[in-house]
């Protein structure tokens, strides 16, 4: 550290760029969630309705699974869940969230997005955050549906909520804007949602 900071102090222009060294153990890395059929599922997720999709990764608390699943009245469901030891199959549900349909006298349409569904560690603490986005309307006209992007780490949830930004044709329907909650203490993660958001925020209807 001292050779580190002496070679700073004599202005060397051709000291290669590195990284701090860590000074600590790091912490156990995080792996990228992996799609996983519900099949492979621990029988001790507590799953409604039909798988949608399902990823495993690892992290410091061992073997993770995030599941997103939908029943026949459009209900959502998602669900982070880590394996404990025993019995087999066995698990500890981190965090459950849910979308209920709830009263909607027109048409009710919700869908998880389409392959959003991921896990890394984006503020390198060891523990994994997983990230996913679906959107959901009750509506009798063409019109924006409601749009969600969800991160959850250890039991912690941190969300934007908005809408879609909707094209039909020339039209262009909605601003995209949205409003976080909970991501007051984790900037990466909030940089996160909101690239995620941006990716699947525009629907393009018809042509
Ligand atoms: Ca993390």
């Amino acid at each position: 550290m001292t050779l580190w900071m002496a070679a700073l102090g004599c202005g060397l222009t051709s000291a290669p760029e590195t990284e701090s060294p860590a000074l600590d153990a790091p912490p156990a890395p995080v792996t990228e969630g992996v799609v996983v059929d519900a099949s492979e599922l621990p029988s001790g997720i507590p799953v409604k309705g039909t798988v949608v999709q399902a990823i495993t990764f690892t992290d410091a608390r061992g073997d993770n699974f995030a599941v997103l699943s939908q029943n026949d009245n459009d209900d959502l469901f998602a669900y982070h869940a880590v394996a404990v030891e025993r019995p087999k199959g066995a698990v500890q549900v981190l965090r459950k969230v849910q979308q209920p349909r709830g009263e909607c006298p027109l048409d009710y349409t919700a869908e998880f997005v389409a392959g959003s569904l991921s896990a890394h560690d984006l503020d390198a603490d060891g523990l994994a955050e997983t990230s996913f986005a679906y959107k959901y309307a009750c509506r009798g006209d063409v019109s924006p549906r409601d749009y969600k992007v969800l991160v959850l780490e250890d039991g912690d949830k941190a969300i934007l909520r908005g809408a879609e930004i909707l094209v039909l044709g020339e039209e262009r329907f909605g601003d995209g804007a949205f409003e976080p909650e909970g991501f007051e203490e984790a900037p990466k993660l909030l940089e996160h949602a909101e690239t995620l958001w941006q990716a699947h925020l525009v629907h393009e209807m018809g042509g």
